[in-house]
């Protein structure tokens, strides 16, 4: 899954596809290089990020949306119902939200209605605030737990489970610790039977554990190590602003998994 984030602001490309014809060449850039769908984004969500308003998210990615409407495959990254609802009819196939169903009460019935695909991701707290002082019992059993009852959530509001993928939220109301515990031990959330999605890329946990204790962001080297420790372990959709890197480092991965 290629990233393109149409924002001023995202924590690691902030800028660089905020323009729409900027970001609809990155995306056919992408699927060139071998993504199989591409995450339009219009409202980061970087620790200490405040959100922006639907006009303003609608204005972001709608430019964007309409640009590769029937040519790329397209997942919309969005916790409002009713940029959903506009990304699905310009052919959105993956509503991707970080807050898993918990934002826009609306969402689930969007989701349902048009029969697409879900993304549920786990994060604690909100983005203002989430890096403040994230604590867990037991991380992976905590957000194990929390998936299985969103995805029951989703199921209940009629989102079939075989439409259902499953993200830890790497980043999101964790530290460093927890995130590598949630990638050490992906077994125990592959086990829950749903597609593991899982977004490592340039993360700043991989800043710190290579030094820089104030690091905001990490290197593609060590993005691709951790993209591989993950695949190893079970991640089926690896999310990815680097996808030329990200498919050659995978499918060197799978070579040796897979023989
Ligand atoms: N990470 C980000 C945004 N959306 N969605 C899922 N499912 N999983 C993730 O790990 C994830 C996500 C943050 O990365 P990015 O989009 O590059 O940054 P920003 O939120 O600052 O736009």
């Amino acid at each position: 899954m290629g990233v393109v984030n149409v924002t001023p602001d995202s924590f690691s490309d902030g800028g660089v596809n905020f323009r729409a014809e900027d970001a609809i060449a990155a995306a056919r850039r992408m699927l060139e290089e071998g993504a199989a769908i591409v995450d339009v984004g219009g409202e980061s969500t970087r620790p200490g990020s405040g959100g922006v308003s639907l006009d303003e998210e609608l204005r972001r990615v709608v430019p964007v949306l309409e640009g590769l409407a029937g040519d790329v495959p397209v997942s919309i990254d969005t916790a409002k119902a009713e940029v959903a609802r506009q990304a699905i009819g310009l052919g959105a196939e993956l509503v991707n939200d970080v807050n898993a169903l918990r934002g826009d009460p609306e969402l689930a019935g969007v989701v349902a209605e048009a029969g697409c695909y879900l993304c549920l991701m786990h994060m604690q707290g909100e983005p203002r605030t989430m890096q403040l002082n994230p604590t867990y019992d037991d991380v992976v059993s905590d957000v194990k737990a929390f998936l299985e009852e969103r995805l029951a959530v989703a199921v209940a509001a009629g989102v079939p489970e075989e439409r259902v993928c499953l993200d830890p939220g790497i980043g999101f109301g964790k530290t460093v610790e927890h995130n590598f515990e949630i990638v050490r031990r992906l077994d125990e959330l592959v086990a829950i039977g749903r597609p593991i999605l899982i977004g490592l890329s340039r993360k700043s946990s991989l800043g710190r554990i290579l030094g820089d204790s104030e690091a905001t962001t990490g290197p593609l080297s060590a993005s691709l190590a951790a993209a591989v420790a993950a695949y190893e372990r079970g991640a089926t959709i690896i999310r990815a602003h680097d996808v030329r890197e990200h498919v050659e480092a995978l499918t060197a991965a799978r070579a040796v998994v897979a023989g």
